[in-house]
Formats: structure tokens, sequence, C-alpha cells
């Protein structure tokens, strides 16, 4: 990778590692139930989140409307953080596709819905109301800072859903991430839920796909979901062969790049002119912003950083951006970031 890409964790190549096992992938039909690469993906990650059964899925994105679909039908309503990618960067697919309702609550700082804003959000048994059938809960959670959830939060989720019959899903785009940041086996974080969705092709490096876990009753659910919704693939092991490498090796790595989030974000907080919260860089993305003395905003900089140095980063705002570190980005190019912004400001 030649430049500097900062802008998110999904634009990684695959490694040499996953290119030469995606050629030398076993296939087969996967809607036919022929790739045993696939089932190989699906049954390590399900084993790894600590659910009965996995669904190799084409994007994080279809496997949280695939799970909203699943569990809901049309004029049900979720429980969804008012910051949440579900609600803010998917389109709109639960409602436009699902007819299902999104109520918003908000996100505090710590990336956490607070419960008595779920309690409150469900609804009584009234004709007037739509029925509540779904809490969706996301780890890390991403537009607040990259903050990870823990397990002691998703398991007192799930006993407020247990209380009031209600299901769980983790959007765990990122949820290695919030494992290897706290510390504790993935399962811990995904197993409590119904349904988890992660993604491969972020952190991991895979190119392409993301794992749907539950029980086996609502995989077997999901996948008419998947199919109708034209996600069955056919010899996808070549992307499921990548998949097997991210969870089984990938995964153990992502401490280095939380390592490089904190290099990159102590070095931008010491520059003048750089806005930054150190206490909120716990995994692999920094936010940050211009102070009012530096007399242009975050596009014109971030032009600037790109046309001269080959940086990409991603601007969040009129004088805000986000970076996001990953596989390619070493030790070394934070330090070559560190100077371009010394060098600009
Ligand atoms: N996030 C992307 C953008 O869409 C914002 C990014 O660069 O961070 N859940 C979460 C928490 C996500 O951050 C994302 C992607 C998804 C779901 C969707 O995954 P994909 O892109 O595979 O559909």
């Amino acid at each position: 990778m030649d430049s500097i890409d900062l802008r998110s964790d999904t634009v990684t190549w695959p490694t040499p590692e996953m290119r030469e096992a995606m050629a030398r992938a076993e296939v087969g039909d996967d809607v036919w139930g022929d790739d045993p690469t696939v089932q190989r993906l699906e049954a390590l990650a399900a084993e790894r989140m600590g659910q009965e059964a996995g669904l190799f899925v084409a994007s994080g994105t279809m496997g949280n409307l695939v799970a909203i679909l699943t569990h809901c039908r049309a004029g049900d309503e979720m429980i969804v953080g008012k910051a949440a990618h579900t609600f803010k960067y998917e389109a709109g697919g639960a409602a436009a596709l699902g007819g299902v309702h999104p109520h918003t609550v908000p996100v505090a700082a710590d990336g956490t819905l607070d419960l008595d804003d779920i309690r409150h959000a469900i609804r009584d048994d009234d004709v007037h109301y739509p029925i509540t059938r779904l809490v969706e809960i996301e780890n890390t959670q991403g537009t607040v800072g990259g903050i990870p959830l823990t397990a002691e939060y998703t398991q007192a989720v799930r006993a407020l859903c247990d209380e009031h019959g209600l299901l769980l899903h983790v959007d765990g785009a990122r949820i290695w991430n919030a494992a290897a940041a706290l510390g504790v086996p993935v399962g811990d974080l995904a197993s409590p839920a119904d349904s988890v969705t992660f993604c491969l092709s972020k952190g991991l490096c895979a190119p392409v796909g993301s794992v749907l876990g539950g029980s086996q009753d609502f995989i077997h659910r999901a996948r008419r979901v998947r199919k109708m919704l034209g996600g069955g693939m056919r010899q996808a092991g070549v992307l499921a062969a990548a998949g097997i490498i991210a969870i089984e090796k990938m995964s153990a790595r992502l401490h280095e790049d939380h390592a490089n989030a904190r290099r990159l974000a102590e070095g931008l907080a010491a520059l003048n002119g750089i806005e930054l919260d150190l206490s909120r860089v716990c995994t692999n993305m920094v936010f940050f912003s211009l102070a009012e003395s530096v007399p242009y905003g975050a596009p014109a900089l971030a032009g600037r950083l790109e046309a001269d140095y080959n940086i990409k980063l991603d601007v969040t705002g009129e004088r805000s951006f986000r970076a996001v570190t990953h596989y390619w980005i070493t030790p070394e190019r934070v330090d070559a970031v560190l100077d371009a912004f010394g060098d600009v400001l």
C-alpha cells in the first residue's frame, strides 16, 4: 500500500498469506451447501463467538440487515443508538426493506446506551404503539471514538432484554478490537447476544465479508433472508479462506494497531493547533480537531496532506478528523504522519 491511508480500517488490503490461501482454497457452490471453506469459516467464527452457528455475508451492513429482518416483522420496533452505524449509515435498510421502526436513544460518551433510556423506550402493549422486539448495541462504538463495551455491560443489556422478552443484536463490526482492548475472549462480548455480526474486512484485513452468529434455528432462518437479499454466494470459499486467516492470525495482532493509534494520538496531542482527548483513544481510532488558532479548516488540511505527503484522513466536520490505524500503518508510518502534521501546521 503506497499511500498512508488512515481513512478507515476498511481500506486494508489482504495480506500475502491471505492471497496465497485464496488461490488454493477448496470451493463448492455454497448455496447448495457445498463449499467446505465457507463451512469451516462459519464454524470457526461461531465457536469463537460462543454462538451455535455462523453465516458468511457480504458485508457488515448485510449482516446487520439480515439479523434485523430475521428477528423482526414489519411494524416491529428496534431500540438503537442515535449514533449507531445501523441507524446512521446503513441507508435506512431496516425501515426500507423490513418495515422495522427504529427507536433511537442517546449514545453516552462511553459508547453505552443508558439502561434506563432503553427501559423507557420499551413500549407497553397498546394498539397505538409498534411492538418493541429488538435492542441493538455496537461494539466497539465507532462514532463516539471506537470505545469498547464491556462484557458486564453486555450482560446487563441481556438481562434487561430477558426481563422484557426482547432480543439482543450486537453490531460487533470491530468486536475483536474490543476484546483486544479489554483483554477478554471475544466470546465474552458476543455470546450474550441472540445475534452478532463481525467484520472480516476491517482491522482483520480480509478483502470481503462479515459473519453473522446466532443459534442454529436463527441461522437457518437468516440463511433464507440472506438469499432473499441476493446474498447467496457460490464459490465463496476463495473469500472465506482469507476470513479464516483473519480470525486465526490477524485477530491476535490488533493490540499493535491500538499501540499505533496511541502513538499517533500522543504525537498529535503534543502539536500546537490540535485538540485531542487522549482518554478517549481506546482502540484503533483517533478523533481530533483543529484549534481556533489554525487559519484553515479540515478539508484544506486533508487536501494538503494528500497532495504533498500521500496521507489520507477521514474528514468528519469543518475542523475535525478521524484517523484509523490498521495492519498497513506501521510505527514508522505514524511518525511520517506526525512529521507531515508538524510541517503543515
Ligand atoms: N463502517 C465504515 C463506514 O461505513 C463508516 C467505517 O469506515 O468505519 N457497523 C459498524 C460499527 C461499522 O463501522 C461499519 C462500517 C459497518 C457496520 C458496516 O460494514 P460494511 O462497510 O462492511 O457494510
